[in-house]
């Protein structure tokens, strides 16, 4: 199949998006941009997905949703150098795994908070807000042993597709619910994605939509 076929629907700021535009980046991976800034996009956008959700890759004419599905269709029918899903089916099932904890314990609950937060004040959700803190603690103080191993990466020696939903979860979720300074083998792991240079470019394009942050972005990364 031709790169040149793949059209995403994106928006820079969107942390589900940066995971798939890593995963492009990586690679040098062509593909047709089309920007959630613009107005048309996003009716194209609601015909091939009506959940709405993004981001969403059309590749000839195939529509391809949730950000893992796409990384994993990259990988086999796009493949380049950088094998984000391993050969190896165990070490494959790490990646898996690694993918959907960065996914589920710790975006979620940070999506958790920014959209309570953005919700009229007599319909806000204490008592699930608090609950999405404290399963950032315990997401936080889990993968913190899990890397203390000296592992560079989520699932071991090679970049993979759990970095890529990493990246952009712990970028946010430091931002809505601090990563406590204790949790130095996170600190680290989220700086040495900041200076992995797919990452470095999406957190580039993004900037100029920092004031989208409903919490306010701190001033730094
Ligand atoms: N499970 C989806 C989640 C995608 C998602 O939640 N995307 C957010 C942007 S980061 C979105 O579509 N937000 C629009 C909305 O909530 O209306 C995936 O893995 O791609």
């Amino acid at each position: 199949m031709d790169s040149a076929s793949l059209r995403l629907y994106a928006h820079p700021f969107s942390s589900y998006c940066q995971k798939a535009l890593i995963a492009l980046y990586e690679n040098d991976t062509p593909f047709d941009y089309r920007t959630l800034e613009d107005k048309n996009a996003n009716a194209e956008l609601a015909a091939l997905w009506p959940l709405k959700r993004f981001p969403v890759l059309v590749d000839n004419g195939r529509t391809l949703p949730e950000a893992s599905i796409i990384i994993e269709h990259l990988a086999l029918a796009h493949p380049g150098p950088v094998k984000l899903i391993p050969a190896t089916p165990e070490d494959a099932l790490e990646v898996r795994l690694m993918d959907r904890f960065f996914d589920n314990y710790i975006s979620t609950p940070q999506q958790k908070i920014v959209f309570d937060s953005i919700r009229p004040a007599e319909s806000r959700d204490a008592y699930g807000a608090n609950e999405a803190r404290t399963m950032l603690d315990a997401a936080y103080r889990w993968l913190d042993q899990r890397l203390a191993d000296g592992r560079e990466w989520a699932a071991g020696a090679q970049f993979s597709m759990a970095d890529c939903a990493a990246a952009p979860a712990l970028f946010y979720a430091d931002w809505t619910h601090a990563i406590a300074p204790a949790f130095a083998q996170v600190h680290a792991y989220r700086r040495r994605l900041l200076a992995r240079p797919s990452f470095a470019r999406a957190v580039d394009e993004a900037r100029p939509f920092r004031a989208y942050f409903p919490l306010g972005a701190p001033d730094r990364d």
